[in-house]
C-alpha cells in the first residue's frame, strides 16, 4: 500500500479538525497541525522507510504517540483513534470547518441546533434564513456563509504543487517497471510548476501501449479506473487526484512532452506558428507534408520551427514566444543559483531546531548564508521576541557562528507590522540586526487604501530590507490582502527594499506575476524558505519555480549573490 507522506498529513488535520470540533485541549490540536506540515513536507519516504524495516529519522513535534500513530498509518492505511473519531462526529461536519469565519463553537452550533452536516444542507440552511436565529450568528454572517458556500461548491479541487509532486514521483517510479518502458516523464501543469495542479499528466514510450497501460491502472492507490487502452489511461487515486497517461512511440517523445506540457495557450501559438510555415504540429511530431521532421525530442521540434528551446515554466502565452524568436528569452534562476536564505526560524519563536541544526541543515541543503529570522513579539502565539530576547538571540547567533564551518549566520526578524505600518519592535532593537523583513500578521480586511498606506509606512522604515510574503494569501485558505502592489513593488525599488518570494507550498507568495512586476520595476526578490524545521529548505525549489514562472534571472534574486555583496546591500542607506 503506497501511502504518501501527503496521505498522512491528511490524516493528521483530520484528526485535528475532528479533535478541534470534540473541544479538544488546543494544544492536542495543534500538535496534530504541526506534525502534519512536518510530515507533509517531508521528501523522505516514510512508509517506504517502514517498509523497509529502516529506522526513522528523528522527526520534530513527533513524539512516541504520534509515531506509532504514523507507522499505523503507514502499515494498515488506517489509524484507529481516527475511525473512532470519524464514529463521534456526523461525517461531512469537518469540511463546514474549513469555510472562513466558521470556527469549532460555530459548526457544532449547527450541527447540534440545526442538524446540519454538510456543505448543502448549510446552504439550504443559509438561504431559508435558520441561521440567523441561532446565538452568536446573525443575517449579516448568514449571507457571508450562504457567499463561502457558493464559492467553494464552484471550485473543482487543485492540488498544491509540492503534494502532486509527490505522488507523480512514486507513480513514474512504478510506470518505470512497466513491459517495455523507455523513457517516463510528468508533463502538464506540475512540469511548469504551477502553483496548484490539477491533475498529473504522465507520459511514457513503448512498443506495447496497452501493457503499460494495464500496469499503470494496476497501481496499488488508485481508486477508480476512469479508462484504459491502447494509448491513454485515465485513474483517481485514492486522495482524488487525478491521473492521465499516455503512451506513445519513442520517435514522437518530444512532440508528446511538448503537447502534454502545455499550456494550452502556448500549444496553440506554436501550431499557428507552424501553420504559417506550411507545416503540422501535433502529439505525433512536426510535420511537412505527411512526412515527420521533428519528433523525438523538445530541442528537435522547437528547432525546426525556428525556435530555441523554451523552458516549462515560462510556457503560458505571456511573450514566451516572442522573446524566443528574437532570442531574446531570459536565462532563468536555478536552484543551484541560490546562495542563502533570509528567513528561518528556531526554537526562540515556532520553529523545531535549534539555530545550530537550521545551520547545518541549511549548509547541507548547500547554502552558504542563513538568516534567523523569528517572528516579533506581537505574535504571542508564535512566541515572538520582545527587544530582550532579540538582543540575547543576536549574541547567540554571533557566538555559534564563531564555531560553524561552511555556512555563515545573519542576525534577523520578522517583525510585525502594525495597522497603522509601524513596527512591532523600536528603531533601537532593529538597528543593530543584518536583516529585518517586515511582515503583515494581522487585520487582512483592511481596505484597499488603508492596506497599502499601512505596507508602504512600514517601508518607510529605513531598517527594513525585506518585505514578507507580500500579498499574504494562503492557497486553499486565505485570499490574499486587499493592496496595490504595483505601489508596494514602486516602493520597494525606491528604497532598496527586496520582495520576499516566500517558498512554502502553501505561500508561494510573490505569485509568478507579480515576480514579473517586480522585476519589470527593476525590484529585487529574495527566495526564502521561511523553514520552521530542518526539512523546509526543499521547499526552496518550489519558490525557483515560481520565480521562474515569473521569469527571473538570477540576477533579479538578492540571495544568488556572494555575502559580501549582500551584506553591503542590506547596510545600504541605514544608520
Ligand atoms: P491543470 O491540470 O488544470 O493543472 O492544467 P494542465 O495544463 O495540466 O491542463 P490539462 O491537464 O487539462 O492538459 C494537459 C496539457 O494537455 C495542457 O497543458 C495542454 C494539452 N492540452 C489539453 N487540452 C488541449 C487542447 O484542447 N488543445 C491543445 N492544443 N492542447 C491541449
Ligand atoms: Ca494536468
Ligand atoms: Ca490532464
Amino acid at each position: 500500500m503506497p501511502v504518501k507522506n501527503a496521505d498522512i498529513a491528511a490524516a493528521f488535520e483530520q484528526i485535528a479538525d475532528l479533535l478541534e470540533l470534540q473541544n479538544a485541549n488546543p494544544f492536542r490540536v495543534r500538535a496534530y497541525r504541526n506534525a502534519a506540515r512536518i510530515v507533509g513536507e517531508l521528501k523522505l519516504d516514510l512508509a517506504a522507510t517502514i517498509a523497509a524495516g529502516r529506522p526513522l529519522p528523528k522527526l520534530p513535534g513527533i513524539g512516541t504517540d504520534l509515531e506509532a500513530k504514523l507507522r499505523e498509518f503507514a502499515t494498515t492505511g488506517r489509524i484507529g483513534a481516527l475511525e473512532r473519531l470519524k464514529k463521534e462526529v456526523p461525517a461531512g461536519v469537518a469540511e463546514l470547518l474549513k469555510l472562513p469565519g466558521l470556527g469549532p463553537k460555530r459548526v457544532r452550533a449547527l450541527y447540534e441546533e440545526l442538524h446540519v452536516h454538510t456543505l448543502p444542507q448549510l446552504l439550504r440552511a443559509a438561504r431559508d434564513g435558520r441561521i440567523r436565529s441561532l446565538p452568536g450568528f446573525g443575517a449579516k454572517t448568514e449571507q457571508h456563509i450562504a457567499e463561502a458556500i457558493e464559492r467553494t461548491m464552484g471550485q473543482v479541487r487543485r492540488f498544491k504543487l509540492a503534494v502532486a509532486a509527490q505522488y507523480a514521483e512514486a507513480l513514474l517510479a512504478h510506470l518505470q517497471q512497466a513491459p517495455g518502458v523507455v523513457e517516463v516523464a510528468a508533463a502538464g501543469s506540475l512540469r511548469r510548476a504551477k502553483e496548484t495542479v490539477g491533475d498529473l499528466d504522465l507520459l511514457a514510450t513503448a512498443p506495447d501501449g496497452a501493457a503499460v497501460c494495464r500496469h499503470f491502472t494496476r497501481y496499488p492507490d488508485v481508486a477508480e479506473v476512469l479508462q484504459s487502452g491502447e494509448t491513454r489511461a485515465s485513474v483517481v487515486l485514492k486522495s482524488g487526484l487525478q491521473v492521465d497517461l499516455r503512451v506513445v512511440p519513442q520517435e514522437s517523445y518530444g512532440a508528446a512532452l511538448m503537447y502534454f506540457t502545455g499550456s494550452k495557450a502556448h500549444n496553440i501559438r506554436l501550431r499557428n506558428l507552424a501553420i504559417d510555415q506550411g507545416l503540422k504540429l501535433n502529439e505525433y511530431g512536426l510535420f511537412k507534408d505527411r512526412c515527420a521532421i521533428a519528433g523525438e525530442s523538445e530541442e528537435e521540434v522547437y528547432s525546426a520551427l525556428g525556435l530555441p528551446w523554451i523552458p516549462p515554466e515560462l510556457r503560458e502565452d505571456r511573450g514566451e514566444v516572442e522573446a524566443a524568436k528574437k532570442r531574446a528569452l531570459p536565462t532563468l534562476v536555478e536552484r543551484g543559483d541560490l546562495r542563502g536564505d533570509f528567513h528561518a526560524h528556531t526554537k526562540w519563536s515556532d520553529g523545531t531546531a535549534t539555530i545550530e541544526e537550521m545551520a547545518q541543515a541549511a549548509r547541507a541543503h548547500g547554502l552558504e548564508y542563513l538568516a534567523i529570522s523569528e517572528h516579533s513579539r506581537r505574535l504571542t502565539v508564535a512566541h515572538g521576541l520582545d527587544p530582550v530576547r532579540l538582543a540575547k538571540q543576536r549574541d547567540e547567533i554571533e557566538r555559534i557562528d564563531a564555531k560553524l564551518d561552511g555556512v555563515r549566520l545573519l542576525a534577523g526578524i520578522e517583525v510585525d507590522v502594525l495597522e497603522d505600518g509601524s513596527l512591532d519592535l523600536p528603531d533601537a532593537a532593529l538597528a543593530p540586526l543584518d536583516v529585518v523583513i517586515a511582515a503583515v500578521h494581522s487585520k487582512f480586511d483592511l481596505p484597499r487604501a488603508k492596506q497599502t498606506a499601512r505596507i508602504l509606512a512600514a517601508l518607510d522604515n529605513l531598517n527594513v530590507k525585506i518585505l514578507a510574503h507580500p500579498i499574504g494569501r494562503l492557497i486553499d485558505q486565505r485570499e490574499p490582502y486587499d493592496v496595490d502592489m504595483l505601489a508596494v513593488i514602486r516602493k520597494c525599488k525606491a528604497r532598496g527594499v527586496a520582495l520576499e518570494l516566500n517558498a512554502h507550498p502553501q505561500r508561494l507568495d510573490l505569485t509568478d506575476l507579480h515576480c514579473r512586476m517586480a522585476k519589470d520595476e527593476g525590484a529585487r526578490v529574495a527566495i526564502n524558505s521561511d523553514a520552521h524545521s530542518v526539512h523546509e529548505f526543499d521547499n526552496l525549489v518550489y519558490g525557483v519555480g515560481q520565480a521562474r514562472r515569473g521569469w527571473l534571472e538570477k540576477a533579479d534574486v538578492l540571495n544568488t549573490h556572494p555575502l559580501d555583496e549582500v551584506r553591503a546591500w542590506l547596510w545600504r542607506g541605514r544608520k
